[in-house]
Parts: structure tokens; sequence; C-alpha cells
């Protein structure tokens, strides 16, 4: 049991803290230090690497709009595949659509959903959802395993693009998501903050733009995250931008249809920053 520590994480000139009770889970995985931290303020954290992914006070807004933009995008969604998203959290908000058949998720991290099941239920709960299938796989691989046309809206719940997950913002992964995705299907990738990680959704935005007909961009609140501005990024080869769907989740907390016009609204500073490509 510890008093009084802290964790830091610490990007470019700037640094966010919180206050740690205790230490729940910390392993070094094949990819990456897994842990899990209970917050004085936040409740459990999950930082990979350090880089925060999961609080449990404010994750739902990360959560519901990575999950329900898309959704609300398509019609009748039945087929839906979760690229990351280990910590549970974007299953959870899918498995809300009654319309969803199946939702496959595909983790290149066991031990990420390990320490998610057993010590983050209140964003891991959506894992037993019968309509779940846990693949722990490197995106990239199955993607290239997978059959065109497959899926209805696939999204991206990835970590920051360094390292292993550099492959989540480059052209030829974008190929491959192009592939199998429905003509009239969506696909989400979160895509960094604008105001900390400009240079991420600048590379995100061109290389959505050389593969994908149709490409829209949204924002949302991350206050956990580096910038507290975060960016999400759509593509579909069919035009799209309408709210589509009719059948609104339950139980959201940040997510509904006048946030999703805010969220799809284009604030100055962001769209600039996308044309300087
Ligand atoms: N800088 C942290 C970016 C992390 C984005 N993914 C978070 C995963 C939550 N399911």
């Amino acid at each position: 049991m510890l008093s009084s520590t802290w964790t830091f994480e610490q990007y470019k000139g700037a640094i966010i803290g919180y206050k740690i009770k205790d230490i729940l889970f910390k392993e070094e995985s094949d990819y990456q230090l897994v842990e899990i931290l209970e917050s004085e303020d936040y409740g459990k954290i999950m930082l990979l690497d350090g880089c925060m992914m999961v609080n449990e006070k404010d994750e739902f807004f990360y959560h519901e709009t990575i999950a329900h933009m898309p959704m609300s995008l398509v019609q009748n969604a039945e087929k839906v595949l979760v690229l990351g998203g280990g910590d549970g959290g974007t299953v959870r908000e899918l498995a809300k659509y009654s319309q969803i058949k199946e939702i496959i998720l595909v983790e290149i991290d066991g031990k990420v959903i390990e320490a998610s099941k057993k010590h983050l239920p209140q964003t891991a709960c959506g894992f037993d959802d019968p309509r779940v299938k846990i693949c722990v796989q490197d995106a990239n691989e199955f993607l290239k395993t997978t059959s065109a046309n497959s899926f209805d809206v696939i999204i991206c719940d990835g970590s920051d693009p360094v390292g292993f997950a550099e492959i989540l913002i480059q052209k030829n992964f974008y190929e491959l998501i192009k592939k199998a995705l429905k003509s009239n299907g969506v696909f989400i990738t979160q895509s960094g903050s604008p105001l900390a990680q400009e240079e991420e959704c600048k590379k995100t935005w061109k290389n959505l733009n050389l593969v994908f007909e149709h490409c829209n961009f949204a924002w949302s609140l991350v206050p956990c995250y580096p910038g507290a501005v975060w960016s999400f990024m759509l593509a579909s080869k069919q035009d799209f931008g309408k709210y589509l769907n009719t059948e609104l989740p339950k139980n959201c907390k940040f997510w509904n249809k006048e946030i999703f016009q805010a969220l799809m609204s284009k604030p100055a500073f962001f769209t600039k920053l996308l044309s300087e490509n």
C-alpha cells in the first residue's frame, strides 16, 4: 500500500499528475508496461508505458464518442470490428445496440484484456456480452486475412501511434481497412489531440484522404489525455455525414443526438490545422 504517491504523464512541455492510493497491477507484457493504479479522485486508471489510457471518472467521453459516432452514421450495422480497445470500454458501448449481431475485438496485448477484466469491471463489462469475440492478434495481420466487405463499422481504438502502434496511421493499414469495410460502412479512428499532437492529427488525415473517397473529422473531450481536446477521424467509401441510426443507445453519460451535431461541428483551429497538410 502506498501513501501520497503521484503518477505523472509528461507529453512534450506539459505534465498531468494523479495522486495514487494503490498499485493494483503492474506487469511487463511482450509489448509494454501494463499498470492499473487506484487513484485518489479519478477511480482506477490504466497506463500503458506510462501513458494514460483510461480512468474510471472520464473514460465515458472517449468511449461513447468512438463507439456512437460511427454507429450513428450507419443504418442497421450488424457486424462491428474493434482494433485495439483491450480495456473493453468501446465494446461496452457497442453492446448497447440490439441491432448488432457480432462484435470482433482484435487486441495485440492479451495482458491488457486480462488486467482490465480483473481490475476495471466498470469498463470491461462488455466482454461478457455473447456477441463479442476476442482475438489476441496484431490488427494489421488480422486485416490481411479478413475477407473483403466484411464489416459495417470498423473502430480503431489504439494507443498513440508510436512503436508497435505506428502502423495504425499508415496508408497500407487504411487500405486493408477499406477492403474489410462494406460499401456503406464507416471507419473511425482516434487521432490524437489537435492541440498537443498536431503532427499525428495531420498525418492521420493525410493518409486517410489518400485511401478513402470520403473523410470527415470530429472532436471530443478527454480531460485525462494531453491537450484534453481530442480528435476522431471518419472514413467511408460512400458519402456520409448525416445522423441515420434510429436506435439511440441507453444509459449514456455524454452521448445524444445534439452532442453528435456538436462534435461534428468544425472549430476553425482544427480545420486550419488539417488544411496545412
Ligand atoms: N494518449 C493516449 C491515447 C490513447 C487512445 N486510446 C485509448 C484507449 C481507450 N480504450
